[in-house]
């Protein structure tokens, strides 16, 4: 037995609340090491004749990645709080694993074991409900529709006409929006984020002037009520992009202390490192990067959270958005976030939050600060598995088990679950604008558990490379739109909202295909009824065969609802299927 290799923690992804009856534990073992793990716990309080009472339950496998095993059981604990430990068993050896280290018996000492002291109902980590259920479409608005050709800003060129640059404008605007939400109804979307909208120098708006108006190139703030008004009307959600890390250049605190240096009153607002302010290739003062037109802002200064704060509930307060999308939500402190929440939620409890951060993300994800991260270890694996094609299928399950490991399962149902962005190149780019690639790819981003989003052209093979090329204008003429993927995607959105089990209503968990390393199987299930999704990532015809408790049942295909028995599968190159079964 690899002792080394046995790892639990009674919080984050290891042993959190569910609800405030339920808990979920999970241990974590040397891979193919050990045969059975069983649960001892009990209530603190309760013993006989000082001996601490206990039970032991038996968990099961939960998915294995490279290099380990993982193990998991709900419980209910009778009076919300429990002592546990793990028995632990390999073919010749077996231990009792506890927080005060390995034992040969149970200790009868409650104290030796781990604790989850009570389940709160405030630390049940909570996203809002219709996240789950929505479908997300994401908009950079200066390139998704110009309806106002009078608010287009100097020198635009005309729509498409050009690749898209640094400093190229084309007048996208909210009218142009307007014009095409009956397009997104069709397609299916039921949540739509928008990158910044706020006024800023530059096309992508990452450079905020002014936090409380609207960017003249897009709209008023009439029209952006308009547009809120019939995306609501129409069962959309709205989520604006709030851009704390920094401010832009000419924000007028940062000219303030551009002009007046040491003297100004927003010296404190930012982290100047000394007078005068100089730009350049390494400017003296922190920015994004090393942008000298993003000038950090001190959020941890009393006067900016309270700036920042009264921004972020002025546009819930005011124009009913539903979300809050966090740029660069890891450069900005924990304690600045945790009164976001607090504020925000204050005012619109089930608005959710969308922290930017392309690594793990644990911290910020333990009920106190986000509802979701952007999943790039997500973009990532699928990159790999179908684009790329650097990983089989095996790999991308056992990595994809890893990053649903990392965190709790109800934080992973909420995930945004992205292919690409205004930051990476375009999917059907990447997919080297192999049609079979690109609908295999949107297969898994629509039938996965977490929130999907779609950037915006992705569904008509826009193509586009790294920013800024993935920012070209929305293609509107259908003779020039790859229509078939847009019918594919537009088949798979309809399937996720029929199927509930898709939406993540249920559980979730990778099936073995017996040997054929070249097919990802995952299943998404409730007591009742399960859906199994089948990904044949290779170019060739696969042959395999599913788990033994299916064995022998009748399986609907969902998309063309044809019967299949369970037994032996084929699946021709870049296919899948979406199979049902009840129980
Ligand atoms: C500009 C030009 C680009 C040029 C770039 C570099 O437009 O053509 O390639 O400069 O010279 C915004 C604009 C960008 C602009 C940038 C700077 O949208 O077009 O780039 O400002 O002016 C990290 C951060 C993450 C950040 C990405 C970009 O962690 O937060 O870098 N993303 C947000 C937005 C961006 C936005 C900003 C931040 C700034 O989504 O659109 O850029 O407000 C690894 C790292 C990640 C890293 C990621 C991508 O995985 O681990 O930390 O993300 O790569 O680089
Ligand atoms: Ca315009």
């Amino acid at each position: 037995m690899e002792f080394s290799s046995i790892h639990h923690r009674p919080n984050d992804n290891y042993g959190y609340p569910i609800n405030t009856e339920t808990l979920h534990i999970r241990l974590r073992t040397k891979k193919q090491d050990i045969s059975s793990v069983g649960l001892i716990f009990g209530d603190p309080y309760i013993s006989n004749n000082g001996q601490w009472q206990y039970e032991e339950l038996p968990m099961s496998l939960s998915g294995s990645d490279t290099r380990y095993d993982y193990w998991h059981i709900y419980v209910k604990p009778p009076y919300r709080r429990i002592r546990y430990g793990f028995k632990v068993s390999s073919e010749n050896e077996c231990s009792i694993y506890t927080e005060k280290g390995f034992f040969k018996e149970p200790p009868r000492d409650p104290g030796c074991y781990f604790a989850i002291p009570y389940l709160h109902q405030n630390e049940v980590f909570g996203a809002p409900d219709w996240v789950k259920d929505t479908i997300w479409y994401q908009i950079f608005p200066e390139r998704f529709a110009n309806g106002n050709p009078a608010n287009d800003p100097e020198g635009v060129k005309p729509w498409g006409s050009e690749e898209p640059a640094v400093d190229n404008f084309f007048g996208g605007d909210f009218e142009g929006i307007l014009e095409h939400l009956d397009y997104l109804e069709n397609l299916g979307i039921n949540g739509i984020y928008f990158t910044p909208i706020f006024h800023a120098y530059s096309n992508h708006k990452y450079d905020t002037i002014d936090y409380r108006s609207i960017d003249p190139q897009f709209g008023t703030k009439e029209t952006l009520k308009t547009l809120i008004a019939e995306c609501h009307r129409r069962n959309i959600r709205v989520m604006l992009d709030a851009v704390f890390n920094h401010s832009g250049y000419y924000f007028p605190p940062f000219q303030d202390l551009l002009e007046k240096g040491e003297k100004s009153k927003y010296k404190d607002w930012f982290h100047p490192h000394s007078f005068p302010l100089k730009g350049g290739e390494r400017p003296n003062y922190e920015t994004f990067g090393f942008f000298e037109s993003m000038p950090k802002l001190n959020t941890a200064n009393p006067e900016v959270k309270e700036y920042l704060l009264e921004v972020s509930a002025y546009w819930i307060k005011e124009f009913d958005i539903d979300a809050w999308r966090l740029d660069v939500a890891n450069e900005v402190d924990q304690p600045f976030w945790r009164e976001f929440r607090t504020t925000v939620k204050n005012i619109k409890p089930d608005l959710y939050i969308l922290g930017e951060i392309w690594h793990d993300s644990m911290p910020w994800l333990r009920g106190d600060q986000f509802d979701a991260v952007m999943n790039y270890p997500f973009t990532n694996q699928v990159f790999r598995l179908i684009a790329s094609q650097t990983i089989n299928a095996r790999e991308f399950t056992e990595e994809m088990t890893a990053i649903y490991h990392s965190y709790p399962t109800n934080v992973f149902d909420v995930t945004f679950n992205l292919l690409g962005s205004h930051d990476t190149p375009r999917i059907f780019t990447d997919c080297g604008e192999d049609l079979a690639r690109a609908k295999l790819i949107h297969a898994i981003l629509l039938t996965f558990n977490g929130s999907p989003c779609i950037y915006y052209g992705d569904e008509i093979g826009l193509t586009g490379g790294m920013d800024p090329g993935c920012r070209k204008c929305m293609v509107w003429e259908e003779e020039k739109q790859n229509t078939e993927l847009l019918n594919e995607i537009k088949a798979l959105i309809h399937l996720r909202k029929e199927e509930r089990l898709l939406a993540n209503d249920g559980e979730f968990k990778f099936l073995d295909t017996a040997g054929n390393e070249n097919i990802v199987a995952y299943q998404k299930y409730n007591e009742k009824r399960s859906v199994v999704i089948l990904i044949n990532p290779t170019d060739v015809k696969q042959s395999f065969t599913l788990p033994v408790d299916l064995k022998g049942r009748t399986l609907m295909d969902l998309r063309t609802k044809e019967t299949t028995q369970v037994g032996k599968f084929e699946l021709g190159g870049y296919q899948y299927k979406i199979l049902a079964i009840n129980h």
